[in-house]
């Protein structure tokens, strides 16, 4: 018990219940979001502080994907927008597939994209990300979706260059020069405050009920050779981590919201 969920076959997401019954519920991530039917709002800005500094990073391969955290903390957060409070950024990590055809999580209008980022910040009052996990707004995660360019990212190439060395389950590594998190985030800043933004789960077992999702609309660019090289790092069990994306849940009624800016 524990770590060891999977992909493929037996231990895909259609088996994730047997093991962990909280994947079973009416507020499950991912979700297909249909640009027909989402209800426009105007919220408050969403606030985004200390990412227009560079921040030192380390690397993981943790088996089922690739997080990217910073050693300060409570350096960068996140409130506005959705949140009633602010949230404290906890790591980052990324979602793919085994061509660039998919990958994403969350689709829109049914389109996968090759690649997602999930910025993952748990609520300030709640002390530790841990301690989060036990309520249902204990966290606050912001998505964002890849396409295929021709070009390589260069924004990417400090992250990208470092999975050769990161194969294995556990490895790390600090990246040479401090991350500015801005250009990671999101791809440009004055379209961030438009996103899409629903109440959901963790993509990955135990699938817990705590996230508020924001998504923004706005698309980063990957080459086939950044989002190749992901394909190539190992899972808990050594073989090629090809895909690590949970298929789409159903809605159950829920409202997804659009922030128009
Ligand atoms: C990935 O497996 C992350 O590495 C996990 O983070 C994360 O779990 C999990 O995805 C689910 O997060 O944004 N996709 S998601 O819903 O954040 C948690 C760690 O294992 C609990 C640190
Ligand atoms: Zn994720």
């Amino acid at each position: 018990r524990g770590q060891n969920f999977g992909y493929d076959g037996d231990q895909g997401p259609a088996n994730w219940s047997k093991e962990y019954h909280t994947c079973i519920g009416k507020h499950q991530s991912p979700i297909n979001i249909d640009e027909h039917n989402v209800t426009n709002v105007s919220l408050p800005p969403l606030k985004l502080i200390g990412i227009d500094n560079p921040h030192q990073s380390y690397v993981t391969n943790t088996g089922h994907t690739v997080t990217l955290k910073i050693n300060e903390s409570k350096a960068v957060m996140l409130s506005g927008g959705p949140l009633r409070d602010t949230y404290v950024f906890e790591q980052l990590h990324f979602h793919w597939g085994e061509n660039d055809f998919e990958g994403s999580e969350d689709l829109i209008n049914n389109h996968s994209f090759p690649m997602e980022m999930h910025a993952v910040f748990y609520k300030e009052d709640y002390n530790s990300f841990k301690e989060a996990l036990n309520y249902s707004d204990g966290l606050a995660i912001l998505a964002c979706l890849y396409e295929v360019s021709s070009q390589p990212n260069p924004t990417y190439e400090s992250i990208v260059k470092v999975l050769p060395e990161i194969e294995k389950k556990d490895m790390g590594k600090v990246l040479q020069e401090p991350l500015l998190l801005e250009s990671i985030f999101v791809p440009d800043i004055a379209k961030m405050q438009d996103y899409f933004t629903y109440s959901g789960s963790l993509t990955t077992p135990p699938c817990l009920e705590v996230a508020k999702w924001i998504d923004f609309k706005d698309h980063q660019q990957l080459s086939h050779d950044q989002l190749a090289a992901f394909r190539d790092i190992r899972n808990w069990e050594g073989n090629k981590l090809t895909h690590n994306f949970r298929p789409v849940q159903p809605l159950e009624g829920r409202e997804v919201l659009h922030n128009i800016p």
